[in-house]
């Protein structure tokens, strides 16, 4: 059995829009897995620490059978290979970043994994292309995406392009 995992994509660093469509292809190769669907490419406003350029995220959606920490793994084995680095400071620019946000409806907290992720309720750059692929979503709190995006200023916010699978 499958099951549908949301992923958040953020780079900042080194030409974001190519971090971002590496990444992509990067995903479609991981094991037991296949990559069903991408938001469009969001510009977006640092959050957290502004003395950071601006961002580009996007959401996907993966089918997985594999469990959420193995697709951690593969997920962490990613951004280093992409030469993500740990710096100073905490929030600061990252060349990627990828974040599972959902994983069907699971609640996980463990050491190194908490599902739902705990800032995306509030976050433009996640909620807006979330509800761009799985307008009907309800997080595992029963919370309507659709609700939250409905309570969100776009804070600088806007569609760059589209992206392909
Ligand atoms: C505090 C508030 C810390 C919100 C963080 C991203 C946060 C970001 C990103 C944009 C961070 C975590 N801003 N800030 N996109 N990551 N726009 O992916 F998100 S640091
Ligand atoms: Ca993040
Ligand atoms: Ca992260």
């Amino acid at each position: 059995m499958s099951i549908d995992v949301f992923i958040g994509l953020g780079s900042n660093l080194e030409q974001p829009d190519t971090q971002i469509e590496r990444a992509l292809q990067a995903m479609g190769k991981i094991k037991d897995s296949n990559l069903i669907k991408v938001s469009s490419l969001y510009s977006s406003k640092p959050m957290g620490p502004q003395d950071q350029p601006d961002y580009m995220n996007a959401v996907a959606l993966l089918s997985t059978t594999l469990a959420a920490e193995a697709l951690l793994d593969q997920l962490q084995h990613i951004e280093h290979a992409f030469g993500r680095v740990r710096k100073d400071q905490r929030w600061g620019a990252r060349v990627l970043d990828l974040d599972i946000l959902l994983y069907g409806q699971h609640v996980i907290n463990t050491e190194r994994l908490t599902v739902p992720h705990y800032g995306m309720k509030q976050r433009e750059f996640v909620i807006y292309p979330l509800v761009e692929i799985m307008p009907e979503l309800q997080l595992p709190d029963g919370t309507a995406a659709l609700e939250l995006q409905q309570n969100l200023n776009k804070n600088g916010l806007f569609v760059v392009k589209q992206l392909h699978i």
